[in-house]
């Protein structure tokens, strides 16, 4: 006679060759689109973004390349202009090539077009490792940090 304690030594080994199929690595990954899901509406905490009265908020863009590196940074564009709240960046695909290395992503606000801003102005910025073993394959990555500018939820694809 087969007792449920059989069953269950039988199905157990069966369950963990399943799970180990399904447990496909990455070959590459690719960013589909960036969220801005909380951006700081102020500069240190109290200043305009900008200087000019009628551009005042931040001009973000997105840059993207591997931390430990010194390849050239992967951009977004068009930048978007004048932008608060909660919002998408347009046109934002990046190629991540090293799924399971260390990234570094930051948003910046472009000043080339205020005469009195100086350099850029940056945002936020947070360093992430795309995948790992054992995470599955989520379609979003979120990176939120209360004391980072900047919240973003990643959208991605997966290539195996
Ligand atoms: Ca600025
Ligand atoms: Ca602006
Ligand atoms: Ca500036």
């Amino acid at each position: 006679m087969i007792k449920l304690r059989h069953i269950i030594l039988l199905l157990f080994p069966m369950l963990l060759v399943s799970c180990e199929k399904e447990e496909k690595v990455p070959v590459s990954m690719q960013i589909i689109s960036v969220r801005a899901t909380r951006m700081d509406g102020f500069k240190n905490g109290t200043d305009r973004w900008d200087a000019s009265p009628n551009n005042s908020d931040p001009d973000p863009y997105i840059r993207i390349r591997l931390a430990n590196s010194t390849q050239p940074w992967a951009m977004s564009a068009p930048i978007m202009r004048n932008q608060i709240g909660v919002f998408t960046f347009s046109g934002s695909l990046f190629n991540l090539q090293f799924p399971q290395e260390v990234y570094l992503v930051e948003v910046w606000d472009d000043d080339s077009l205020d005469l009195f801003e100086g350099a850029d102005d940056f945002i936020g910025g947070y360093t992430f490792q795309p995948w790992a073993p054992g995470r599955g394959h989520p379609n979003t990555i979120v990176l939120d940090r209360p004391q980072s500018g900047i919240a973003l939820e990643l959208t991605v694809s997966y290539r195996f």
